[in-house]
C-alpha cells in the first residue's frame, strides 16, 4: 500500500495517512501490558543469568490509552491520554516527528482546533519506550447539506442517513455505529453542499481490518456538477493496491487533492471496494468489505 504522497494519473495528489492505530480505549484494556515474544523471553532469561540487575530494561512498555469522542470536529476536539504505571511519562509531538524524551510531556487534556496529527509514546525508567501511537484529527470542511449513499449492508447501517457527515468517527472497532459497511462492487456517494463552493480536496475516512475482511477501496472516481455542463464532469480517478498484508487494525484517511479548484454544489464519489480478497487471505476470492465513517470536502 502506498503510504505518503502519490501523484495521481489524472491530476490528484493522494495522501494515504495511517490514522488511528490499535491504541484506542476500546482495544487497550490493560495499559500496563508488557509486550514480549518468545525470543525476547529467551533473551531475558540469558540476560538475567548474566546480568540480573540490568535485565528489566528488556521489557517494552505498551502504548498509551487515547480517549476522544471523535477524530472529526466542528470547532475543537479534546484528546486525553492515559498510562497508569508509576515512573512513566507520555511524550508527544504534533509536528510529525517521532516523540523522544525531550518532547512535551502529557499532563492535561489537549484541545485541538485544526487538522492535527499527534504521535505519542510512553517512556519509563528501566523499560524500553513503547511503540508510537498516531492519530489524526480533522476539522469541519465545507458545509454539506445532505448526502445520499448506496444502501449499506443490513448489519452495518451506521447511525442514520447522516452517518458520513455527522463529525462522528475514528474508532477502530468495526462494530461501532459510526461505520457504514458495504459489500458490493460499487459505492456511490452523492454530496450536496449548502451552496456552490470551490472544492479542492476530498477526504474519505475508511477502516482497515483485514482479519474481518475490511479493506480500503481499490479505486475512487470523482465527478462534479459544473454550471457549464449538462452531464457530470469527470474530475479524475485513483486506483492503488490495497491487498498487501497489514496486521494492524487502523483508520485510513484518503485525501485527494484536486489540481484545480472547481466551483460546484454537487460532488459524486464512485468508490470501488476491493473485488477479491488476495490469495494469502483466508477468504481469498471473496469480495472485501468497505467501511466508511466520514467524508469531507475542503
Ligand atoms: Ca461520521
Amino acid at each position: 500500500m502506498d503510504h505518503g504522497l502519490t501523484r495521481m494519473r489524472h491530476g490528484f495528489l493522494l495522501h494515504l495517512l495511517p490514522n488511528v492505530a490499535e491504541g484506542t480505549k476500546l482495544l487497550y484494556k490493560n495499559p500496563c501490558l508488557i509486550r514480549v515474544n518468545p525470543w525476547s523471553i529467551l533473551s531475558i532469561l540469558i540476560t538475567c543469568i548474566l546480568n540480573p540487575i540490568g535485565a528489566q530494561n528488556t521489557f517494552q512498555l505498551a502504548r498509551p490509552y487515547l480517549h476522544y469522542e471523535s477524530v472529526f470536529f466542528e470547532r475543537s476536539a479534546t484528546l486525553r491520554m492515559e498510562f497508569d504505571q508509576a515512573n512513566t511519562h507520555i511524550h508527544y509531538t504534533t509536528n510529525g516527528q517521532t516523540p523522544g524524551e525531550k518532547d512535551p510531556v502529557y499532563t492535561s487534556p489537549i484541545r485541538l482546533k485544526k487538522n492535527t496529527t499527534l504521535k505519542a509514546r510512553v517512556f519509563g525508567t528501566d523499560f524500553l519506550p513503547s511503540e508510537v501511537i498516531e492519530i489524526t484529527f480533522f476539522k469541519q470542511g465545507l458545509p454539506i447539506e445532505s448526502i445520499s449513499t448506496t444502501l449499506p449492508h443490513d448489519r452495518y447501517p451506521g447511525n442514520g442517513k447522516n452517518t458520513l457527515i455527522d463529525n462522528q468517527g475514528g474508532l477502530v472497532a468495526h462494530s461501532s455505529k459510526t461505520w457504514m459497511g458495504f459489500q458490493t462492487d460499487t459505492v456511490m456517494l452523492m454530496i450536496d453542499l449548502a451552496k456552490p463552493q470551490k472544492v479542492k480536496q476530498v477526504l474519505l475516512h475508511v477502516l482497515q481490518n483485514q482479519g474481518a475482511w475490511i479493506f480500503p477501496p481499490q479505486a475512487i472516481e470523482v465527478y462534479a456538477d459544473l454550471p457549464d455542463s449538462k452531464e457530470w464532469t469527470f474530475l479524475g480517478q485513483k486506483s492503488w493496491i490495497t491487498s498487501e498484508k497489514e496486521d494492524k487494525k487502523q483508520c485510513l484517511s484518503l485525501l485527494l487533492d484536486l489540481d484545480k479548484q472547481v466551483k460546484t454544489k454537487q460532488i459524486i464519489l464512485k468508490i470501488f471496494p476491493l473485488s477479491k480478497l488476495p490469495a494469502w487471505h483466508p477468504g481469498k476470492g471473496n469480495p472485501a468489505w468497505l467501511f466508511i465513517d466520514e467524508v469531507k470536502l475542503y
